[in-house]
Formats: C-alpha cells, sequence, structure tokens
C-alpha cells in the first residue's frame, strides 16, 4: 500500500508513525496538495493528505480513518482496550488534532490569503483555540505523562508529540515553547525515537 503525502503536515506524519508501530509496511509517496496539485489529484482527484492507497487499489482518506484501517489491517491497535484509559486517549488525541487543525488554519491564512484580505478577528479566535488546546495538554502531561516508548505509545503519544513539533516548526510566534514545557520536553522524547526520526518533517 501507498501512504501519498508530505511529512510537513501533521497528518500525514502521524499517520506514517502509526502505520510503523503497527508493524505495517507501506511506500511513502511525497507529493505535495500544494505544489503538485495535479499529481495528487491523479491519486486522489479531492487532493487530501494524507491518503492511502490500498492494496487492492481502494484509496481513503483521513487520518483517522487510515489509522482505523490500519489497525484492522495489522490486528494491533495503539488505543488501550481499558475503557478508562480508552477514553482519555481519545481525548487527548482530539486535543492535539485540534491544535493540528488550528495550526494549519493559521499557516493558511498567512500563507494563501492575500495580506489585504485577513480578518484579524477569526485569526484572533484561532489563536486562542490553538492555546486552549495546548493548555489542556499542558495540564494532562504534568498530571499523568504520556509513555514515550515505542512499544506502548499510543495514539494520544503519537498525536501529542507530532502536534508539538509541528506547531513549533511552522507557528514558533502562536505557542511559546517556554510556557509549555512538559509538552515540550515530552515532544522532545517522542522526536528521538527511531520511529519519529524514519518520519522527518523536513
Ligand atoms: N482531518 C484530516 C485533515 C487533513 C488535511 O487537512 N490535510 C491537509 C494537509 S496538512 C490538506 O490535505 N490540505 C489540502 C486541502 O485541504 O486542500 C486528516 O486527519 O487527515
Amino acid at each position: 500500500m501507498q501512504l501519498v503525502g508530505m511529512l510537513d503536515s501533521p497528518y500525514v506524519r502521524r499517520t506514517a508513525i502509526s502505520l510503523r508501530l503497527l508493524g505495517l509496511s507501506f511506500e511513502h509517496r511525497s507529493i505535495s496538495v500544494f505544489s503538485t496539485f495535479e499529481q495528487f489529484g491523479a491519486i486522489n482527484p479531492v487532493v487530501k493528505a494524507p491518503t492511502l492507497v490500498c492494496d487492492d487499489g481502494s484509496v481513503l482518506m483521513d487520518s483517522t480513518l487510515i489509522v482505523d484501517y490500519a489497525e484492522a489491517l495489522s490486528g494491533r491497535s495503539l488505543m488501550p482496550a481499558d475503557l478508562a484509559q480508552r477514553l482519555r486517549t481519545l481525548r487527548l488525541t482530539g486535543l492535539a488534532l485540534a491544535a493540528c487543525e488550528k495550526t494549519v488554519q493559521i499557516v493558511y491564512e498567512r500563507k494563501l490569503r492575500p495580506a489585504e484580505k485577513l480578518h484579524q478577528p477569526w485569526m484572533d479566535r484561532v489563536q486562542s483555540q490553538l492555546c486552549a488546546a495546548y493548555s489542556a495538554l499542558e495540564r494532562e502531561m504534568v498530571e499523568a505523562p504520556l509513555s514515550a516508548k515505542e512499544r506502548t505509545m499510543t495514539q494520544a503519544g503519537v498525536s501529542v508529540a507530532v502536534a508539538w513539533a509541528f506547531t513549533q516548526l511552522v507557528t514558533p510566534d502562536a505557542v511559546s515553547a517556554a510556557e509549555f514545557p512538559a509538552l515540550a520536553a515530552y515532544s522532545a522524547q517522542a522526536e528521538n525515537l527511531p520511529v519519529f526520526l524514519g518520519a522527518p518533517m523536513v
């Protein structure tokens, strides 16, 4: 199967890391939804990254849905079976995905929208949502740190680490690392794991 999309997308990266943690092999096709829109569109006309081309030719999109399929395929899971732990994992993964979405919105506003059309109230709203997501995650990490070991890392660990590194790479001014020390420390640990090093953002 083929994973299509660039690793500077947090959605592509969390998918690549999840597939590897699940023990699945795949071909990674580093194709951009922007600079190679036509090429991407020939694979998935909706042009969304990540896209997974399955062995039977089926085309899947959306990182969470791709990981769902990958878990069924591998017979393994990055979600705890215990209900309370699963609830926390889902809650933290949701916060991380919201942080990714808000970061992407800031990037699109800055890079894709002409400066004179920028709507500051919208930017302020997105910025406050981004900070709310990371503030909640910081509290969670202080209360009960997530595993930063490949063997025991859950989807929350993957998504939180990927989200934080992405925000720091593309909008470092939006969220100060000094204000989120637990997240910064967790990210540093995760980024040193072979599975993260094997899926570099740049
Ligand atoms: N909810 C989706 C979000 C995917 C997403 O928005 N990917 C971006 C790249 S970071 C994309 O495809 N952008 C192109 C577009 O939306 O036109 C997921 O989890 O995969």
